[in-house]
């Protein structure tokens, strides 16, 4: 009697188990803040320059607290990493949505955030990361990232 409990027991928990420790998306994320924009309006990437590791989970925090939208974009990084999800925040801080599949750049409007969580998978440097936005560029809202 005791033995078919725990057998039914373990066929019940079974498929609350965690998840298989190969899963790499899984992980404690590192978390890495960018800010875009500034308060005064300046159009940069703080910090501009990003490193990240293969095979870690980052989450991306992107913070716009600037009078304009704007966007994080590396098509290199892009096609470096594995997508968990994202997420996207209110100026009060409730989270708005959550995307899954492959991302390849981040719209945030101005006073909010939106976070990427991603694995990287393959190593580079990329002198790619920009922001679209008309004339954004220009003014100086370019960066650049290394994966090792
Ligand atoms: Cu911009």
């Amino acid at each position: 009697m005791k033995f078919w409990i725990t057998l039914l027991v373990a066929g019940i928990t079974l498929p609350f188990q965690a998840h298989s420790e190969g899963d790499l998306t899984r992980q404690t994320p590192i978390v890495v803040e960018v800010e875009l924009g500034t308060t005064e309006g300046e159009m940069r990437f703080s910090p501009s320059h990003l490193e990240f590791e293969t095979g870690k989970l980052y989450r991306l925090v992107l913070i716009n607290n600037s009078p304009q939208p704007h966007y994080f974009s590396s098509n290199g990084m892009a096609r470096s990493v594995f997508t968990r999800k994202a997420q996207t925040y209110a100026p009060d801080g409730q989270r708005t949505a959550e995307i899954k599949g492959h991302i390849h750049e981040i719209e945030v409007f101005p006073g909010h955030k939106a976070d990427w969580w991603f694995v990287p998978v393959q190593t580079g440097e990329f002198n790619d990361l920009t922001c679209p936005v008309a004339g954004h560029q220009e003014a100086g809202m370019t960066g650049s990232i290394r994966i090792y």
